[in-house]
């Protein structure tokens, strides 16, 4: 169980006075960059129904209160290690996991983690203005739960870098904190995380496809043969699987109203003149978001994750599931546009390992499209939505600065600028959606017009429970 400690943790932290010290100099930081760059306009004056991690077996989970944002516990908190547990993969398979960062890994590792942690304030900065346009105070209160949690993984990312990497680690918490989404000047690392996410289906969308980055890359992490990193992304993993709920659970309900305001108008009207959101702007914000996504795990071909995997401190999900974890001969066939024309060619197993996380990551997709299907199929709608081409819409890897229809069909670019609104959400689509959600719904139990109430409310509460409260 936790502490009462100013940092509430599970890595005995008052053992550790030097490192202790120094997360506290930077706690009064995370909160100001908290103020000023998460959730505007809900800091001060309300109360959310959330849920804090107070330990990491399942009961300490249980644990919802009514919390102001920037008082929230963010702690830090491992997953319990496993009894010598050994190397899963590459050059050092079969040797005990290492509890200190080797000197010459010390690059990479923290390479890594950064990245990792980058993303996490980034989200936070992206989704900042969304409690203006909210569809419910179910739903806000979800969009908070998903900024804590983010926010508690970049406390995760810091804590490694404050702990295992000095000096540098130290300053790279610091820029952290610095660089901002979309920010000319000081952009996040990764692309994905300088979109900007205004309104609640990119906020579903952005859950639904690159939360399950999230996923593929902290399973991925969590097999490193660096301890410490693989038990704090296994406990990241149990919260990221609550954003994927809120993004999936949002796009069903969008879905499930979608239908029934068809079926009120005869499936013959445009849905938008009824105020709900069309299946084709649907596919568009799918489109957008599992494109980025997909850019997401890299280049095809990267010497990068070649060295990771050698040097296993990043694996692949699930990688005991695998017959053979040394995979130094092995080939991955790899498709590749040469010519302007597709050709196949086995690449070594390593260089290919960001595809073959992008495989799984494609699978778990799928899997979610078609459960989103069965709504369709379910109230006799016949459109269906699907995952489009991993080929389209690409800016990192091989496919980048060429263009693809969603089918993979490649086009010219002046075919592309012709088509490409009918493909990805445009400055109609996105003005659209603002008309809609311009007035938030701040009534319990009321919802907007173009999405349905949740099946079930949280943590055993009732759907029109008062879930972000105001101040008396
Ligand atoms: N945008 O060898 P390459 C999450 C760079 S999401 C911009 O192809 P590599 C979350 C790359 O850095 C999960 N740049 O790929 C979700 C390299 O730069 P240098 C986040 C990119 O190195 C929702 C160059 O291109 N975690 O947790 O294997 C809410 C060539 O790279 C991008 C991680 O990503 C891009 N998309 O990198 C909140 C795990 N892709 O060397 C949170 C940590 C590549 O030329 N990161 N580049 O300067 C990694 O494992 C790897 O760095 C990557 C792939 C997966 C990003």
């Amino acid at each position: 169980m936790i502490s009462a400690e100013k940092i509430p943790n599970n890595v005995n932290l008052s053992s550790n006075k030097r490192l202790q010290r120094a997360l506290e100099h930077w706690q009064p930081k995370y909160i100001q960059w908290w103020r000023d760059m998460g959730p505007q306009g809900f800091q001060d004056y309300h109360q959310v129904y959330v849920r804090t991690a107070v330990s990491v077996d399942p009961s300490g989970w249980a644990h919802f209160e009514y919390v102001k944002l920037p008082e929230y516990r963010w702690g830090i908190f491992l997953a319990d290690p496993i009894p010598d547990r050994r190397i899963g993969f590459g050059d050092f398979f079969g040797q005990p996991v290492w509890h200190e960062v080797p000197g010459e890994f010390r690059n990479q590792l923290r390479r890594l983690i950064v990245t990792q942690g980058d993303t996490e304030p980034a989200s936070v900065e992206q989704q900042r203005w969304l409690g203006h346009r909210c569809p419910s105070l179910y739903d806000l209160r979800n969009l908070f739960q998903v900024n804590v949690e983010e926010g508690r993984h970049l406390w995760a990312m810091v804590y490694l870098l404050h702990s295992y990497f000095g000096r540098d680690g130290r300053d790279e918490a610091e820029e952290l904190l610095d660089r901002q989404s979309g920010n000319r000047d000081k952009p996040r690392i990764l692309e994905a995380f300088n979109e900007p996410i205004d309104n609640w289906l990119d906020f579903f969308m952005f859950t639904m496809f690159t939360d399950r980055d999230g996923k593929s890359q902290l399973m991925s992490l969590s097999e490193s043969s660096l301890d410490p990193l693989s038990r704090t992304t296994r406990f990241m993993l149990t919260e990221e699987a609550h954003h994927m709920f809120v993004g999936e659970t949002g796009v069903s309900r969008i879905l499930q109203r979608t239908c029934e305001l068809m079926r009120e108008a005869g499936f013959s009207e445009d849905v938008r003149k009824v105020g709900g959101i069309d299946i084709p702007t649907i596919q568009k914000h799918l489109n957008q978001w599992f494109s980025l996504s997909l850019d997401l795990h890299g280049g095809e071909v990267s010497s990068n994750a070649a060295s990771y995997f050698a040097n296993g401190l990043k694996g692949r999900a699930k990688e005991d599931t695998f017959d053979e974890h040394v995979v130094k001969d092995a080939c991955y066939r790899m498709e590749f546009f040469e010519d302007g024309r597709p050709a196949t060619r086995d690449v070594l197993m390593r260089n290919a390992m960001n595809e073959v996380l992008r495989d799984w990551y494609v699978g778990d997709c799928a899997a979610g499209v078609e459960r989103w299907n069965r709504i369709l199929e379910h109230a006799g709608v016949s459109e269906r939505l699907r995952l489009p081409d991993r080929k389209f819409n690409r800016h990192i890897g091989m496919y980048s600065g060429f263009h693809f229809d969603p089918n993979g069909v490649p086009m010219s670019k002046e075919q592309w600028e012709k088509r490409r609104n009918e493909w990805l959400p445009c400055a109609a689509d996105s003005e659209y959606l603002l008309s809609i959600m311009a007035e938030p719904v701040y009534q319990p139990g009321r919802f907007a017009n173009y999405i349905t109430p949740p099946r079930r409310g949280i943590n055993q509460k009732p759907v029109d429970f008062e879930y972000v409260r105001t101040e008396q």
